[in-house]
């Protein structure tokens, strides 16, 4: 360890999310004088195994302020990394997992934790002069990810006017990051002007993506088709679909309602609906189509689709390394979505992310609904070599900041510069 990448200081402060709610941003200053930021963000339609993110409760800013986070990372948590290395990330999370002391970071919570963590890596690899995703991957940091983009929003995120929450597009027919990028530039464009058309355009959801303004969700994976279409693209081949069913929000105990078309299943009934719409519609990429209760209906899911589809798990894995390896003994799922706020360290994440590499599952580094400028996923999808990144929609800053900083990566990289494609969905695809 050199003496400059020790940390010599640590200061947390409250800012503001792209739902205007208070979240957690934090400074680790290095001996070298480097510094590194990062905020956390925050979810909204969360996993109930997610670790804990601490708020104040109570009236203020209806319960959600967290001045007790801040307050942690300003007194215990600074003192007790205060002199660690800021370039030995393992070590210093194991520290701050250890400092805690509960299994689900409830004492500190993992929004103070992870404000840390991830403000370490930035200060860390600021002192080894490098960019966070080269600091974190080295020089074979080369793979861009497939991006994964709200077209309509939903669920939680748009007052469930739908019940599916992301209608999104990927692009396996796209040869570069950029030119996903433009394509999806076009789809999201032409959207806009179907609903208009409609007289249905009532500005957007959470993440950016077009107020859903259907009246079956169906309607709305037809829309979707004929604004590809419209956009000049061919859907299925150049563009295709990828859905956050979001389950969780609209069902528990094996039983599920789509609230918008009044409608009840069990899991079969659910399963039936979601391979038809495999069959009518160009879609890739399936995220929590059953409820985290429901590990049986994901597993009988995961196997009627077989290859055609990608299954991820979000509310269901919670990026954790031991649901991961769970899942993959009973066959549930084969891609696991990544967030570091689910886990509230870089380390826990990434071993998440390493155990599903090793079981054969698929990975998608993803933001949360509530965001901000900090575009630190970007650097592990790239670092890590993740191959998909999820953002939200072609729009709203906090979703462009992102976005934008993986176009200047890609330029970066020039010649050496890989992109994901099409085969990080499975074997048939494209
Ligand atoms: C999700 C995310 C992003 P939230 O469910 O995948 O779309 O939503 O951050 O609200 O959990
Ligand atoms: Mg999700």
């Amino acid at each position: 360890m050199t003496n400059e990448s020790q940390i010599s200081d640590v200061h947390a402060r409250r800012v503001w999310d792209s739902r205007g709610r208070p979240t957690v941003e934090a400074e680790v200053s290095l001996r070298s004088g480097a510094l590194g930021r990062a905020i956390v963000p925050a979810g909204a339609s969360k996993g109930r195994r997610e670790a804990l993110e601490l708020r104040d409760g109570g009236e203020r800013h209806g319960g959600l302020d967290v001045g007790r986070a801040v307050a942690n990372v300003n007194g215990e948590i600074r003192r007790a990394v205060l002199g660690m290395a800021a370039d030995d990330q393992e070590e210093l999370d194991e520290h701050l997992i250890a400092l805690d002391g509960s299994p689900n970071r409830d004492r500190l919570g993992a929004n103070a934790l992870l404000a840390v963590s991830m403000a370490a890596a930035h200060a860390a690899a600021s002192i080894h002069g490098v960019p966070l995703y080269q600091y974190l991957g080295g020089v074979g940091a080369t793979l861009l990810p497939m991006p994964q983009i709200q077209i309509f929003g939903g669920g939680a995120h748009a007052g469930r006017r739908v019940d599916i929450q992301d209608f999104m597009v990927v692009c396996p027919g796209a040869a570069s990051f950029a030119q996903a990028l433009e394509w999806t530039a076009e789809v999201y464009r032409h959207a806009g002007r179907l609903m208009a058309d409609r007289g249905s355009q009532f500005g957007v959801a959470d993440e950016g993506g077009w107020w859903p303004a259907f009246d079956t969700n169906e309607d709305a994976l037809a829309a979707l088709v004929a604004a590809i279409e419209r956009a000049g693209l061919v859907p299925g081949e150049q563009v295709a679909i990828a859905l956050d069913i979001a389950a969780s929000e609209f069902g528990r105990n094996g039983r599920y309602t789509l609230g918008l078309e009044q409608r009840q299943f069990d899991s079969d009934g659910l399963i039936e609906l979601l391979l038809r719409w495999c069959d009518k519609f160009p879609i890739v990429s399936i995220e929590d189509p059953l409820a985290e209760d429901d590990g049986e209906g994901f597993a009988r899911f995961t196997a009627a689709i077989g290859d055609r589809v990608q299954v991820v798990g979000d509310d269901f894995l919670v990026s954790s390394a031991a649901l991961v390896r769970e899942s993959a003994v009973a066959g549930a799922a084969n891609t696991v979505l990544l967030k570091p706020n689910q886990r509230g360290t870089l380390t826990e994440t990434l071993r998440c992310w390493e155990a599903a590499r090793e079981l054969g599952f698929g990975g998608i580094v993803s933001a949360r609904s509530g965001e901000s400028e900090d575009t630190t996923i970007v650097h592990l999808a790239i670092g890590w070599q993740v191959g998909q990144l999820k953002v939200g929609a072609f729009a709203r800053g906090e979703r462009m900041a992102k976005w934008n900083e993986a176009l200047r990566i890609e330029e970066r990289l020039g010649a050496r510069a890989r992109f994901a494609g099409a085969g990080v969905f499975g074997r048939n695809i494209a």
